[in-house]
């Protein structure tokens, strides 16, 4: 009983327990000098590659650019999403059951009314197995108070409504919301049921951030990876990976099946 309360205890860190509570935590500085480098390395590259094709294989959005598909673009995206650390923390609103459901980078364009509509990740309500979706959001700039930092309704994924049955306007400030700022380096992890959406950014530079997109394992993914990765990609994963993709997963495949594979912000 006693080592039983005393487990319980150490599982509910600092962390865990606002992740619970607010529906959110942040861990600033979680990525190391050299893993930020790297990563907005390989974003700047791809934007510039892919040119206007970036973050075509997700739904477009005005006033952000995307990248998508990312675990096949590149070995420090896939660096982040086996981070055992961030795991532990989506496990903790999902349960032991979940899979990757798409890896995107968005970057708020400077100057631009890059406000999002308050939303639920894939429009998703809790169910009576628990919650679904949670969000990772890797912050590759800081996010401030004027470039399009995200905002959330803290306790909202326990409100058991989504922002668009109540509210008359979804880009109206919220009463109860706030800003989730930080450094470079920060990395969010977000039950998705969270109300939550990008701000407009009033600074002259990019916010950009990766974010690493989970859901339980009967879930449909975002993003199918498996159609979308390349066979070389998926034949050199370590089946660790290959867990975490759902790409030996019948469950998966028939969910994913009906749907194009490429869906996007708000689908
Ligand atoms: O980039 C952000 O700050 C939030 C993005 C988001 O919530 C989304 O695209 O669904």
């Amino acid at each position: 009983m006693v080592a039983q309360a005393r487990n319980r205890i150490s599982k509910m860190d600092p962390q865990r327990a606002q992740l619970d509570d607010q529906g959110f935590t942040a861990l600033p500085g979680f990525m190391s000098d050299e893993m930020l480098e790297r990563m907005r390395a390989r974003v700047d590259e791809l934007f510039a590659e892919e040119g206007e094709q970036a973050g075509s294989e997700f739904r477009r959005e005005e006033n952000a650019r995307r990248l998508a598909n990312l675990v096949d673009k590149g070995e420090i995206f896939r660096e982040a999403i086996a981070s055992a650390p961030i795991l532990a923390l989506v496990e903790a609103v999902l349960g032991p059951e979940f899979k990757l459901s798409s890896l995107n980078v968005r970057s708020a364009d400077p100057h631009s009314n890059s406000l999002q509509p308050l939303h639920v990740d894939m429009g998703l309500l809790p169910d009576q197995r628990g919650y679904a979706v949670c969000n990772t959001v890797w912050m590759l700039d800081d996010f401030t108070e004027a470039n399009g930092a995200l905002r959330v309704v803290p306790r909202s994924h326990r409100f058991g409504h989504r922002p668009q049955d109540v509210l008359s306007d979804l880009n109206a400030v919220h009463p109860e919301e706030i800003l989730v700022t930080g450094r470079a380096g920060t990395v969010v992890v977000m039950n998705a049921h969270l109300w939550h959406g990008g701000t407009a950014n009033r600074t002259d530079r990019e916010r950009r951030a990766l974010h690493g997109f989970f859901c339980r394992r009967d879930i449909v993914q975002q993003q199918y990876q498996k159609k979308l990765l390349r066979p070389a990609t998926q034949d050199a994963l370590s089946p660790t990976l290959r867990r975490l993709l759902a790409l030996d997963d019948p469950l998966n495949d028939q969910l994913c099946a009906s749907g194009s594979g490429q869906s996007g912000f708000l689908k």
